[in-house]
Parts: C-alpha cells; structure tokens; sequence
C-alpha cells in the first residue's frame, strides 16, 4: 500500500492537495512500516554532523574591536548591528577560497558520520546557494560560488547523507517580522504570510536543486509569528516535494523547552534536544542531541573552549546508549576551512568509530532501566543459530576493571559467547553469588572507550 506521504505526491505536492483530514494529521497517518523504512538510515546512522557557515565567520565574534562571548553566529544580534550595515560591510569579504569540498566530504566520512546538516541560511538571512529570489547569497558575493551545491557534490560521491539546516527566523529580509528593535527599516507587513511565501519559495528551490537532500532542519520557529498552522503547510510543502524526506520538529512552534511548547503537537520525525542528552533519552520518539564543540555554533576566533576528543566519542555512546542521534557541530572560518581543533576531534571519532561502530550504528537502547557504572550499553537484536532471536549486547566500558571482572547488569540474561569487539578476542563469561561478570584483559583495547560485545539468550533481558 503506497504510504499517504507518496499520495500526497501524487496529488501535486503539498500545496496543491485538497484533504479534509488537518494537513499534519495526513502526513502523521503514514503507515509504521513506511515510517520505520523512510528512517531507517538516519536511525542507523546514530552521527550526524552539523555545519555552520555564513557571513557571521568573518567576524567571528567581534564588532566594531568589541568581542562577544556566545554564539558566533548570533552577533547582529548581540552587537545590536543594523542588518543593512551587516550586508554591506560582510558581503563584499565573503570569499572562501580555501574551501575544498571534496576536503569536507571526506574529512566528514572518515569520521563515521552518517550524514551532515549545513545551514542554508541562518537567521542573518544570507544564502549559501544562487537563490534567484534576491541578491544576497554566496553567488553573487566575491566567492561566486554555490557552496551547497559544490559540498552536495562532493558528498554525493561518499555514503553520507546530505542535510540542509534552514532559519524561518531572518534578520535581514524586508518582510520578516518581527524587525529586530534597532533595525531602522520599518515593517512592511502586518503579517508573515508574505514571508512564508518567500520560505516555501526557497525551500522549492532547494529541493529542486539539490535533490539528493535526505534531512531538512529546521530552525528559528520560536517568534509568536511563526505558528503551527504555517509549520504544518512548511513540513506538507516539503513532504509533497520529497517524501523520503526526514524533517526535525522545529517546522512547527513550540518544541521542548521553548515557550508555547504544546503537548501532542508533534511536528516532523524527531525531537531536537540541544547542547544536552536528555537524563533518561526521549523513549518512544525519535531523537537527535545537537551540541558544539566549543561554545559557538558559528566559527567565534576567541573560543577556545573545546571539549575533548574523548567527551565528544562518549557523548556519541550516551546518545546511541538511550537511542538517540549525535550531531556534532562544526564552525568552518570565513576563508573556508574546517578549524583543526575540530579537525583533529572528528578524525579521533573516526579512528574510535573503524573499529567500534558496530557498537553504534544500527543499535537500540540499552534494554536496561540504568547505565551500569563503568559505561554505557547498546544494544541489537539478532537472529540466533537455532532461528530464535537473540539480543546482542555492546558493553561500552569507559572505566575499565583493573581486576578484570567486568560485572554485568543483574537484569541481563545468560550469556551465551563474550568477544573484545577491537580483535576479536573471546572472553570467558561466569556467574557466582556477586552476579554475572565477563572475564577481560588487563589492558583496555581503547582509552577512551572500550566495547565487549555479549549475546544473551532470546528475547529480552532476564
Ligand atoms: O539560534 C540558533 C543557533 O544559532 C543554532 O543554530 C542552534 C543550533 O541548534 N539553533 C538555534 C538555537 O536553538
């Protein structure tokens, strides 16, 4: 049975469909089996990473010899900048020519991440592709290039999925409203409608340009104009143009934390968590942490405040250890290259990753109600030699036993084999009155996070 999703292709696209079911109601009538196919590689892709890249990475923080602590990105808005003054003096300086795409596509594939997520346009309004809709994009600044479609190129010819990040909130354009307080223009509308027109233009454009887009982040859906009514016409505009889509819930107001956030209305395919992992996961939706490296999302030349390669590869097995996704933020600088402190972390997952992604990638939750003390747990449920199904366990150890007894979480059932996932190695398994344990070598195969891979018997834990 073809899914509602493909229907409402079938019928033109979102804009054109004639439904009397409430549009978010339709796309959130697509059948379990066609959800769970079109998500099947962003769920197993468990790492993602996020990029970005603007006008604001020329500045990098500061204005007028003022630096600014924060987000990088968010300097009009911190340095109060009037968004014409922000055009004119940014514009003319906006020439990556660094930027080595296919330098990126392969520095973002050796780090094991499943796909990437680059913002189109942030809330400063300026457009890293030639949107025929106005001047103000990276084709018609001195780097005359079309830096969405160089980097869907050059990631085209590796496995990661290309995703687009794009603001509804916009600084810039004449008809967004509300107007920042000390931007002298004043409004020209009364309403957003006008404004949305200009979104779901440019969201056209997108998808037309770039078809091999698989995620559309959405961001900037906080301001009281932007309602749920406009994210539910947003996310069917998308689906119709591309059903395979996999959309965050930022299309619509009022995600978790933010004000208005209202029960039950679910926007998109998952929850976007931010700069945390939530305590307990978010059991039952599909979820995605997104966090920084340093304190800025956008390239800031005076944070130097970078968390460690091994916080960042355990803050991928928290994620994957409560069934959720990792985005890991980048902040490429105004001439197009990726900072080496972000560098040298990527290509440290990277190396984590070859030998132990099978401990991430395609794995569920831990199906235990703790994390045991020395780490976390993933874990996949496999088809056993007799036919009958059984579950395989990922024993991440962050702290291993230097007596080598890895003692196992009481819940868990008998063990039926033991392996180091680095090597290979079996290991002897037993049980006495302290509980089940896994025999291990003295040395850790990783510093940071070693993986003993443990099948138990069918079904779920005992
Ligand atoms: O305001 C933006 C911010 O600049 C950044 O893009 C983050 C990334 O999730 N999103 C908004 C803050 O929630």
């Amino acid at each position: 049975m073809r899914s509602l999703v493909a229907l409402i292709v079938a019928a033109g696209g979102g804009d054109a469909l004639a439904s009397d079911t409430a549009p978010g109601q339709e796309i959130r009538q697509e059948t379990p089996g066609a959800r769970d196919a079109r998500m099947k590689w962003w769920r197993d892709a468990r790492f993602g990473i996020f990029i970005h890249w603007g006008l604001y990475s020329i500045p990098a923080g500061t204005w007028d010899g003022r630096t600014y602590g924060g987000a990088a990105e968010w300097l009009l808005d911190s340095a109060k900048v009037d968004p014409m003054r922000w055009e004119r003096e940014l514009v003319p300086k906006f020439n990556p020519t660094r930027f080595d795409p296919q330098a990126w596509a392969r520095i973002f594939e050796d780090s094991g991440a499943g796909y990437i997520v680059l913002t189109s346009k942030h809330h400063d309004g300026f457009c890293l592709w030639p949107t025929e809709l106005h001047d103000y994009d990276s084709m018609k600044a001195p780097s005359k290039r079309d830096l969405i479609g160089e980097l869907a190129a050059a990631v085209a010819k590796t496995r990661v999925h290309m995703g687009l990040y794009h603001s509804f909130m916009d600084w810039h354009h004449p008809d967004y409203i509300p107007r920042r307080a000390w931007d002298p223009r004043p409004p020209t509308q009364t309403s957003l409608e006008p404004f949305v027109g200009h979104v779901h233009a440019q969201l056209r454009d997108l998808l037309t340009r770039y078809p091999q887009v698989d995620v559309l982040w959405f961001d900037g859906e906080w301001e009281p104009t932007w309602t749920a009514d406009m994210g539910r016409r947003t996310e069917r505009l998308v689906r119709g143009l591309k059903p395979s889509l996999v959309i965050n819930n930022r299309v619509g107001p009022g995600r978790e934390g933010m004000q208005g956030f209202t029960k039950g209305e679910a926007f998109g395919d998952y929850h976007t968590p931010e700069q945390e992992v939530p305590a307990n996961g978010l059991p039952g939706v599909d979820w995605e942490s997104c966090m920084t490296m340093n304190g800025s999302w956008g390239y800031h030349a005076s944070d130097h405040n970078w968390k460690s390669a091994r916080q960042l590869i355990r803050t991928l097995c928290e994620t994957a250890s409560k069934g959720g996704n990792f985005l890991l933020n980048v902040g490429p600088t105004a001439d197009g290259e990726i900072p080496p402190e972000s560098v040298e972390r990527l290509a440290a997952i990277g190396r984590w990753m070859r030998v132990n992604g099978d401990a991430i990638r395609g794995t569920q939750a831990s199906p235990f109600p703790e994390a045991p003390p020395w780490g976390r747990v993933t874990s996949r449920t496999v088809p056993g030699a007799d036919g009958r199904p059984e579950l395989e366990l990922n024993l991440i150890v962050f702290d291993w036993p230097a007596d080598g007894r890895l003692c196992l979480p009481a819940a868990m059932g008998a063990v039926r084999s033991a392996r180091l996932l680095a090597g290979g190695a079996s290991l002897a398994f037993g049980s006495d009155d302290q509980g089940r344990f896994v025999t291990v070598p003295a040395q850790a195969p990783d510093a940071d996070a070693s993986v003993v891979r443990v099948v138990t018997v069918a079904g779920s834990p005992g």
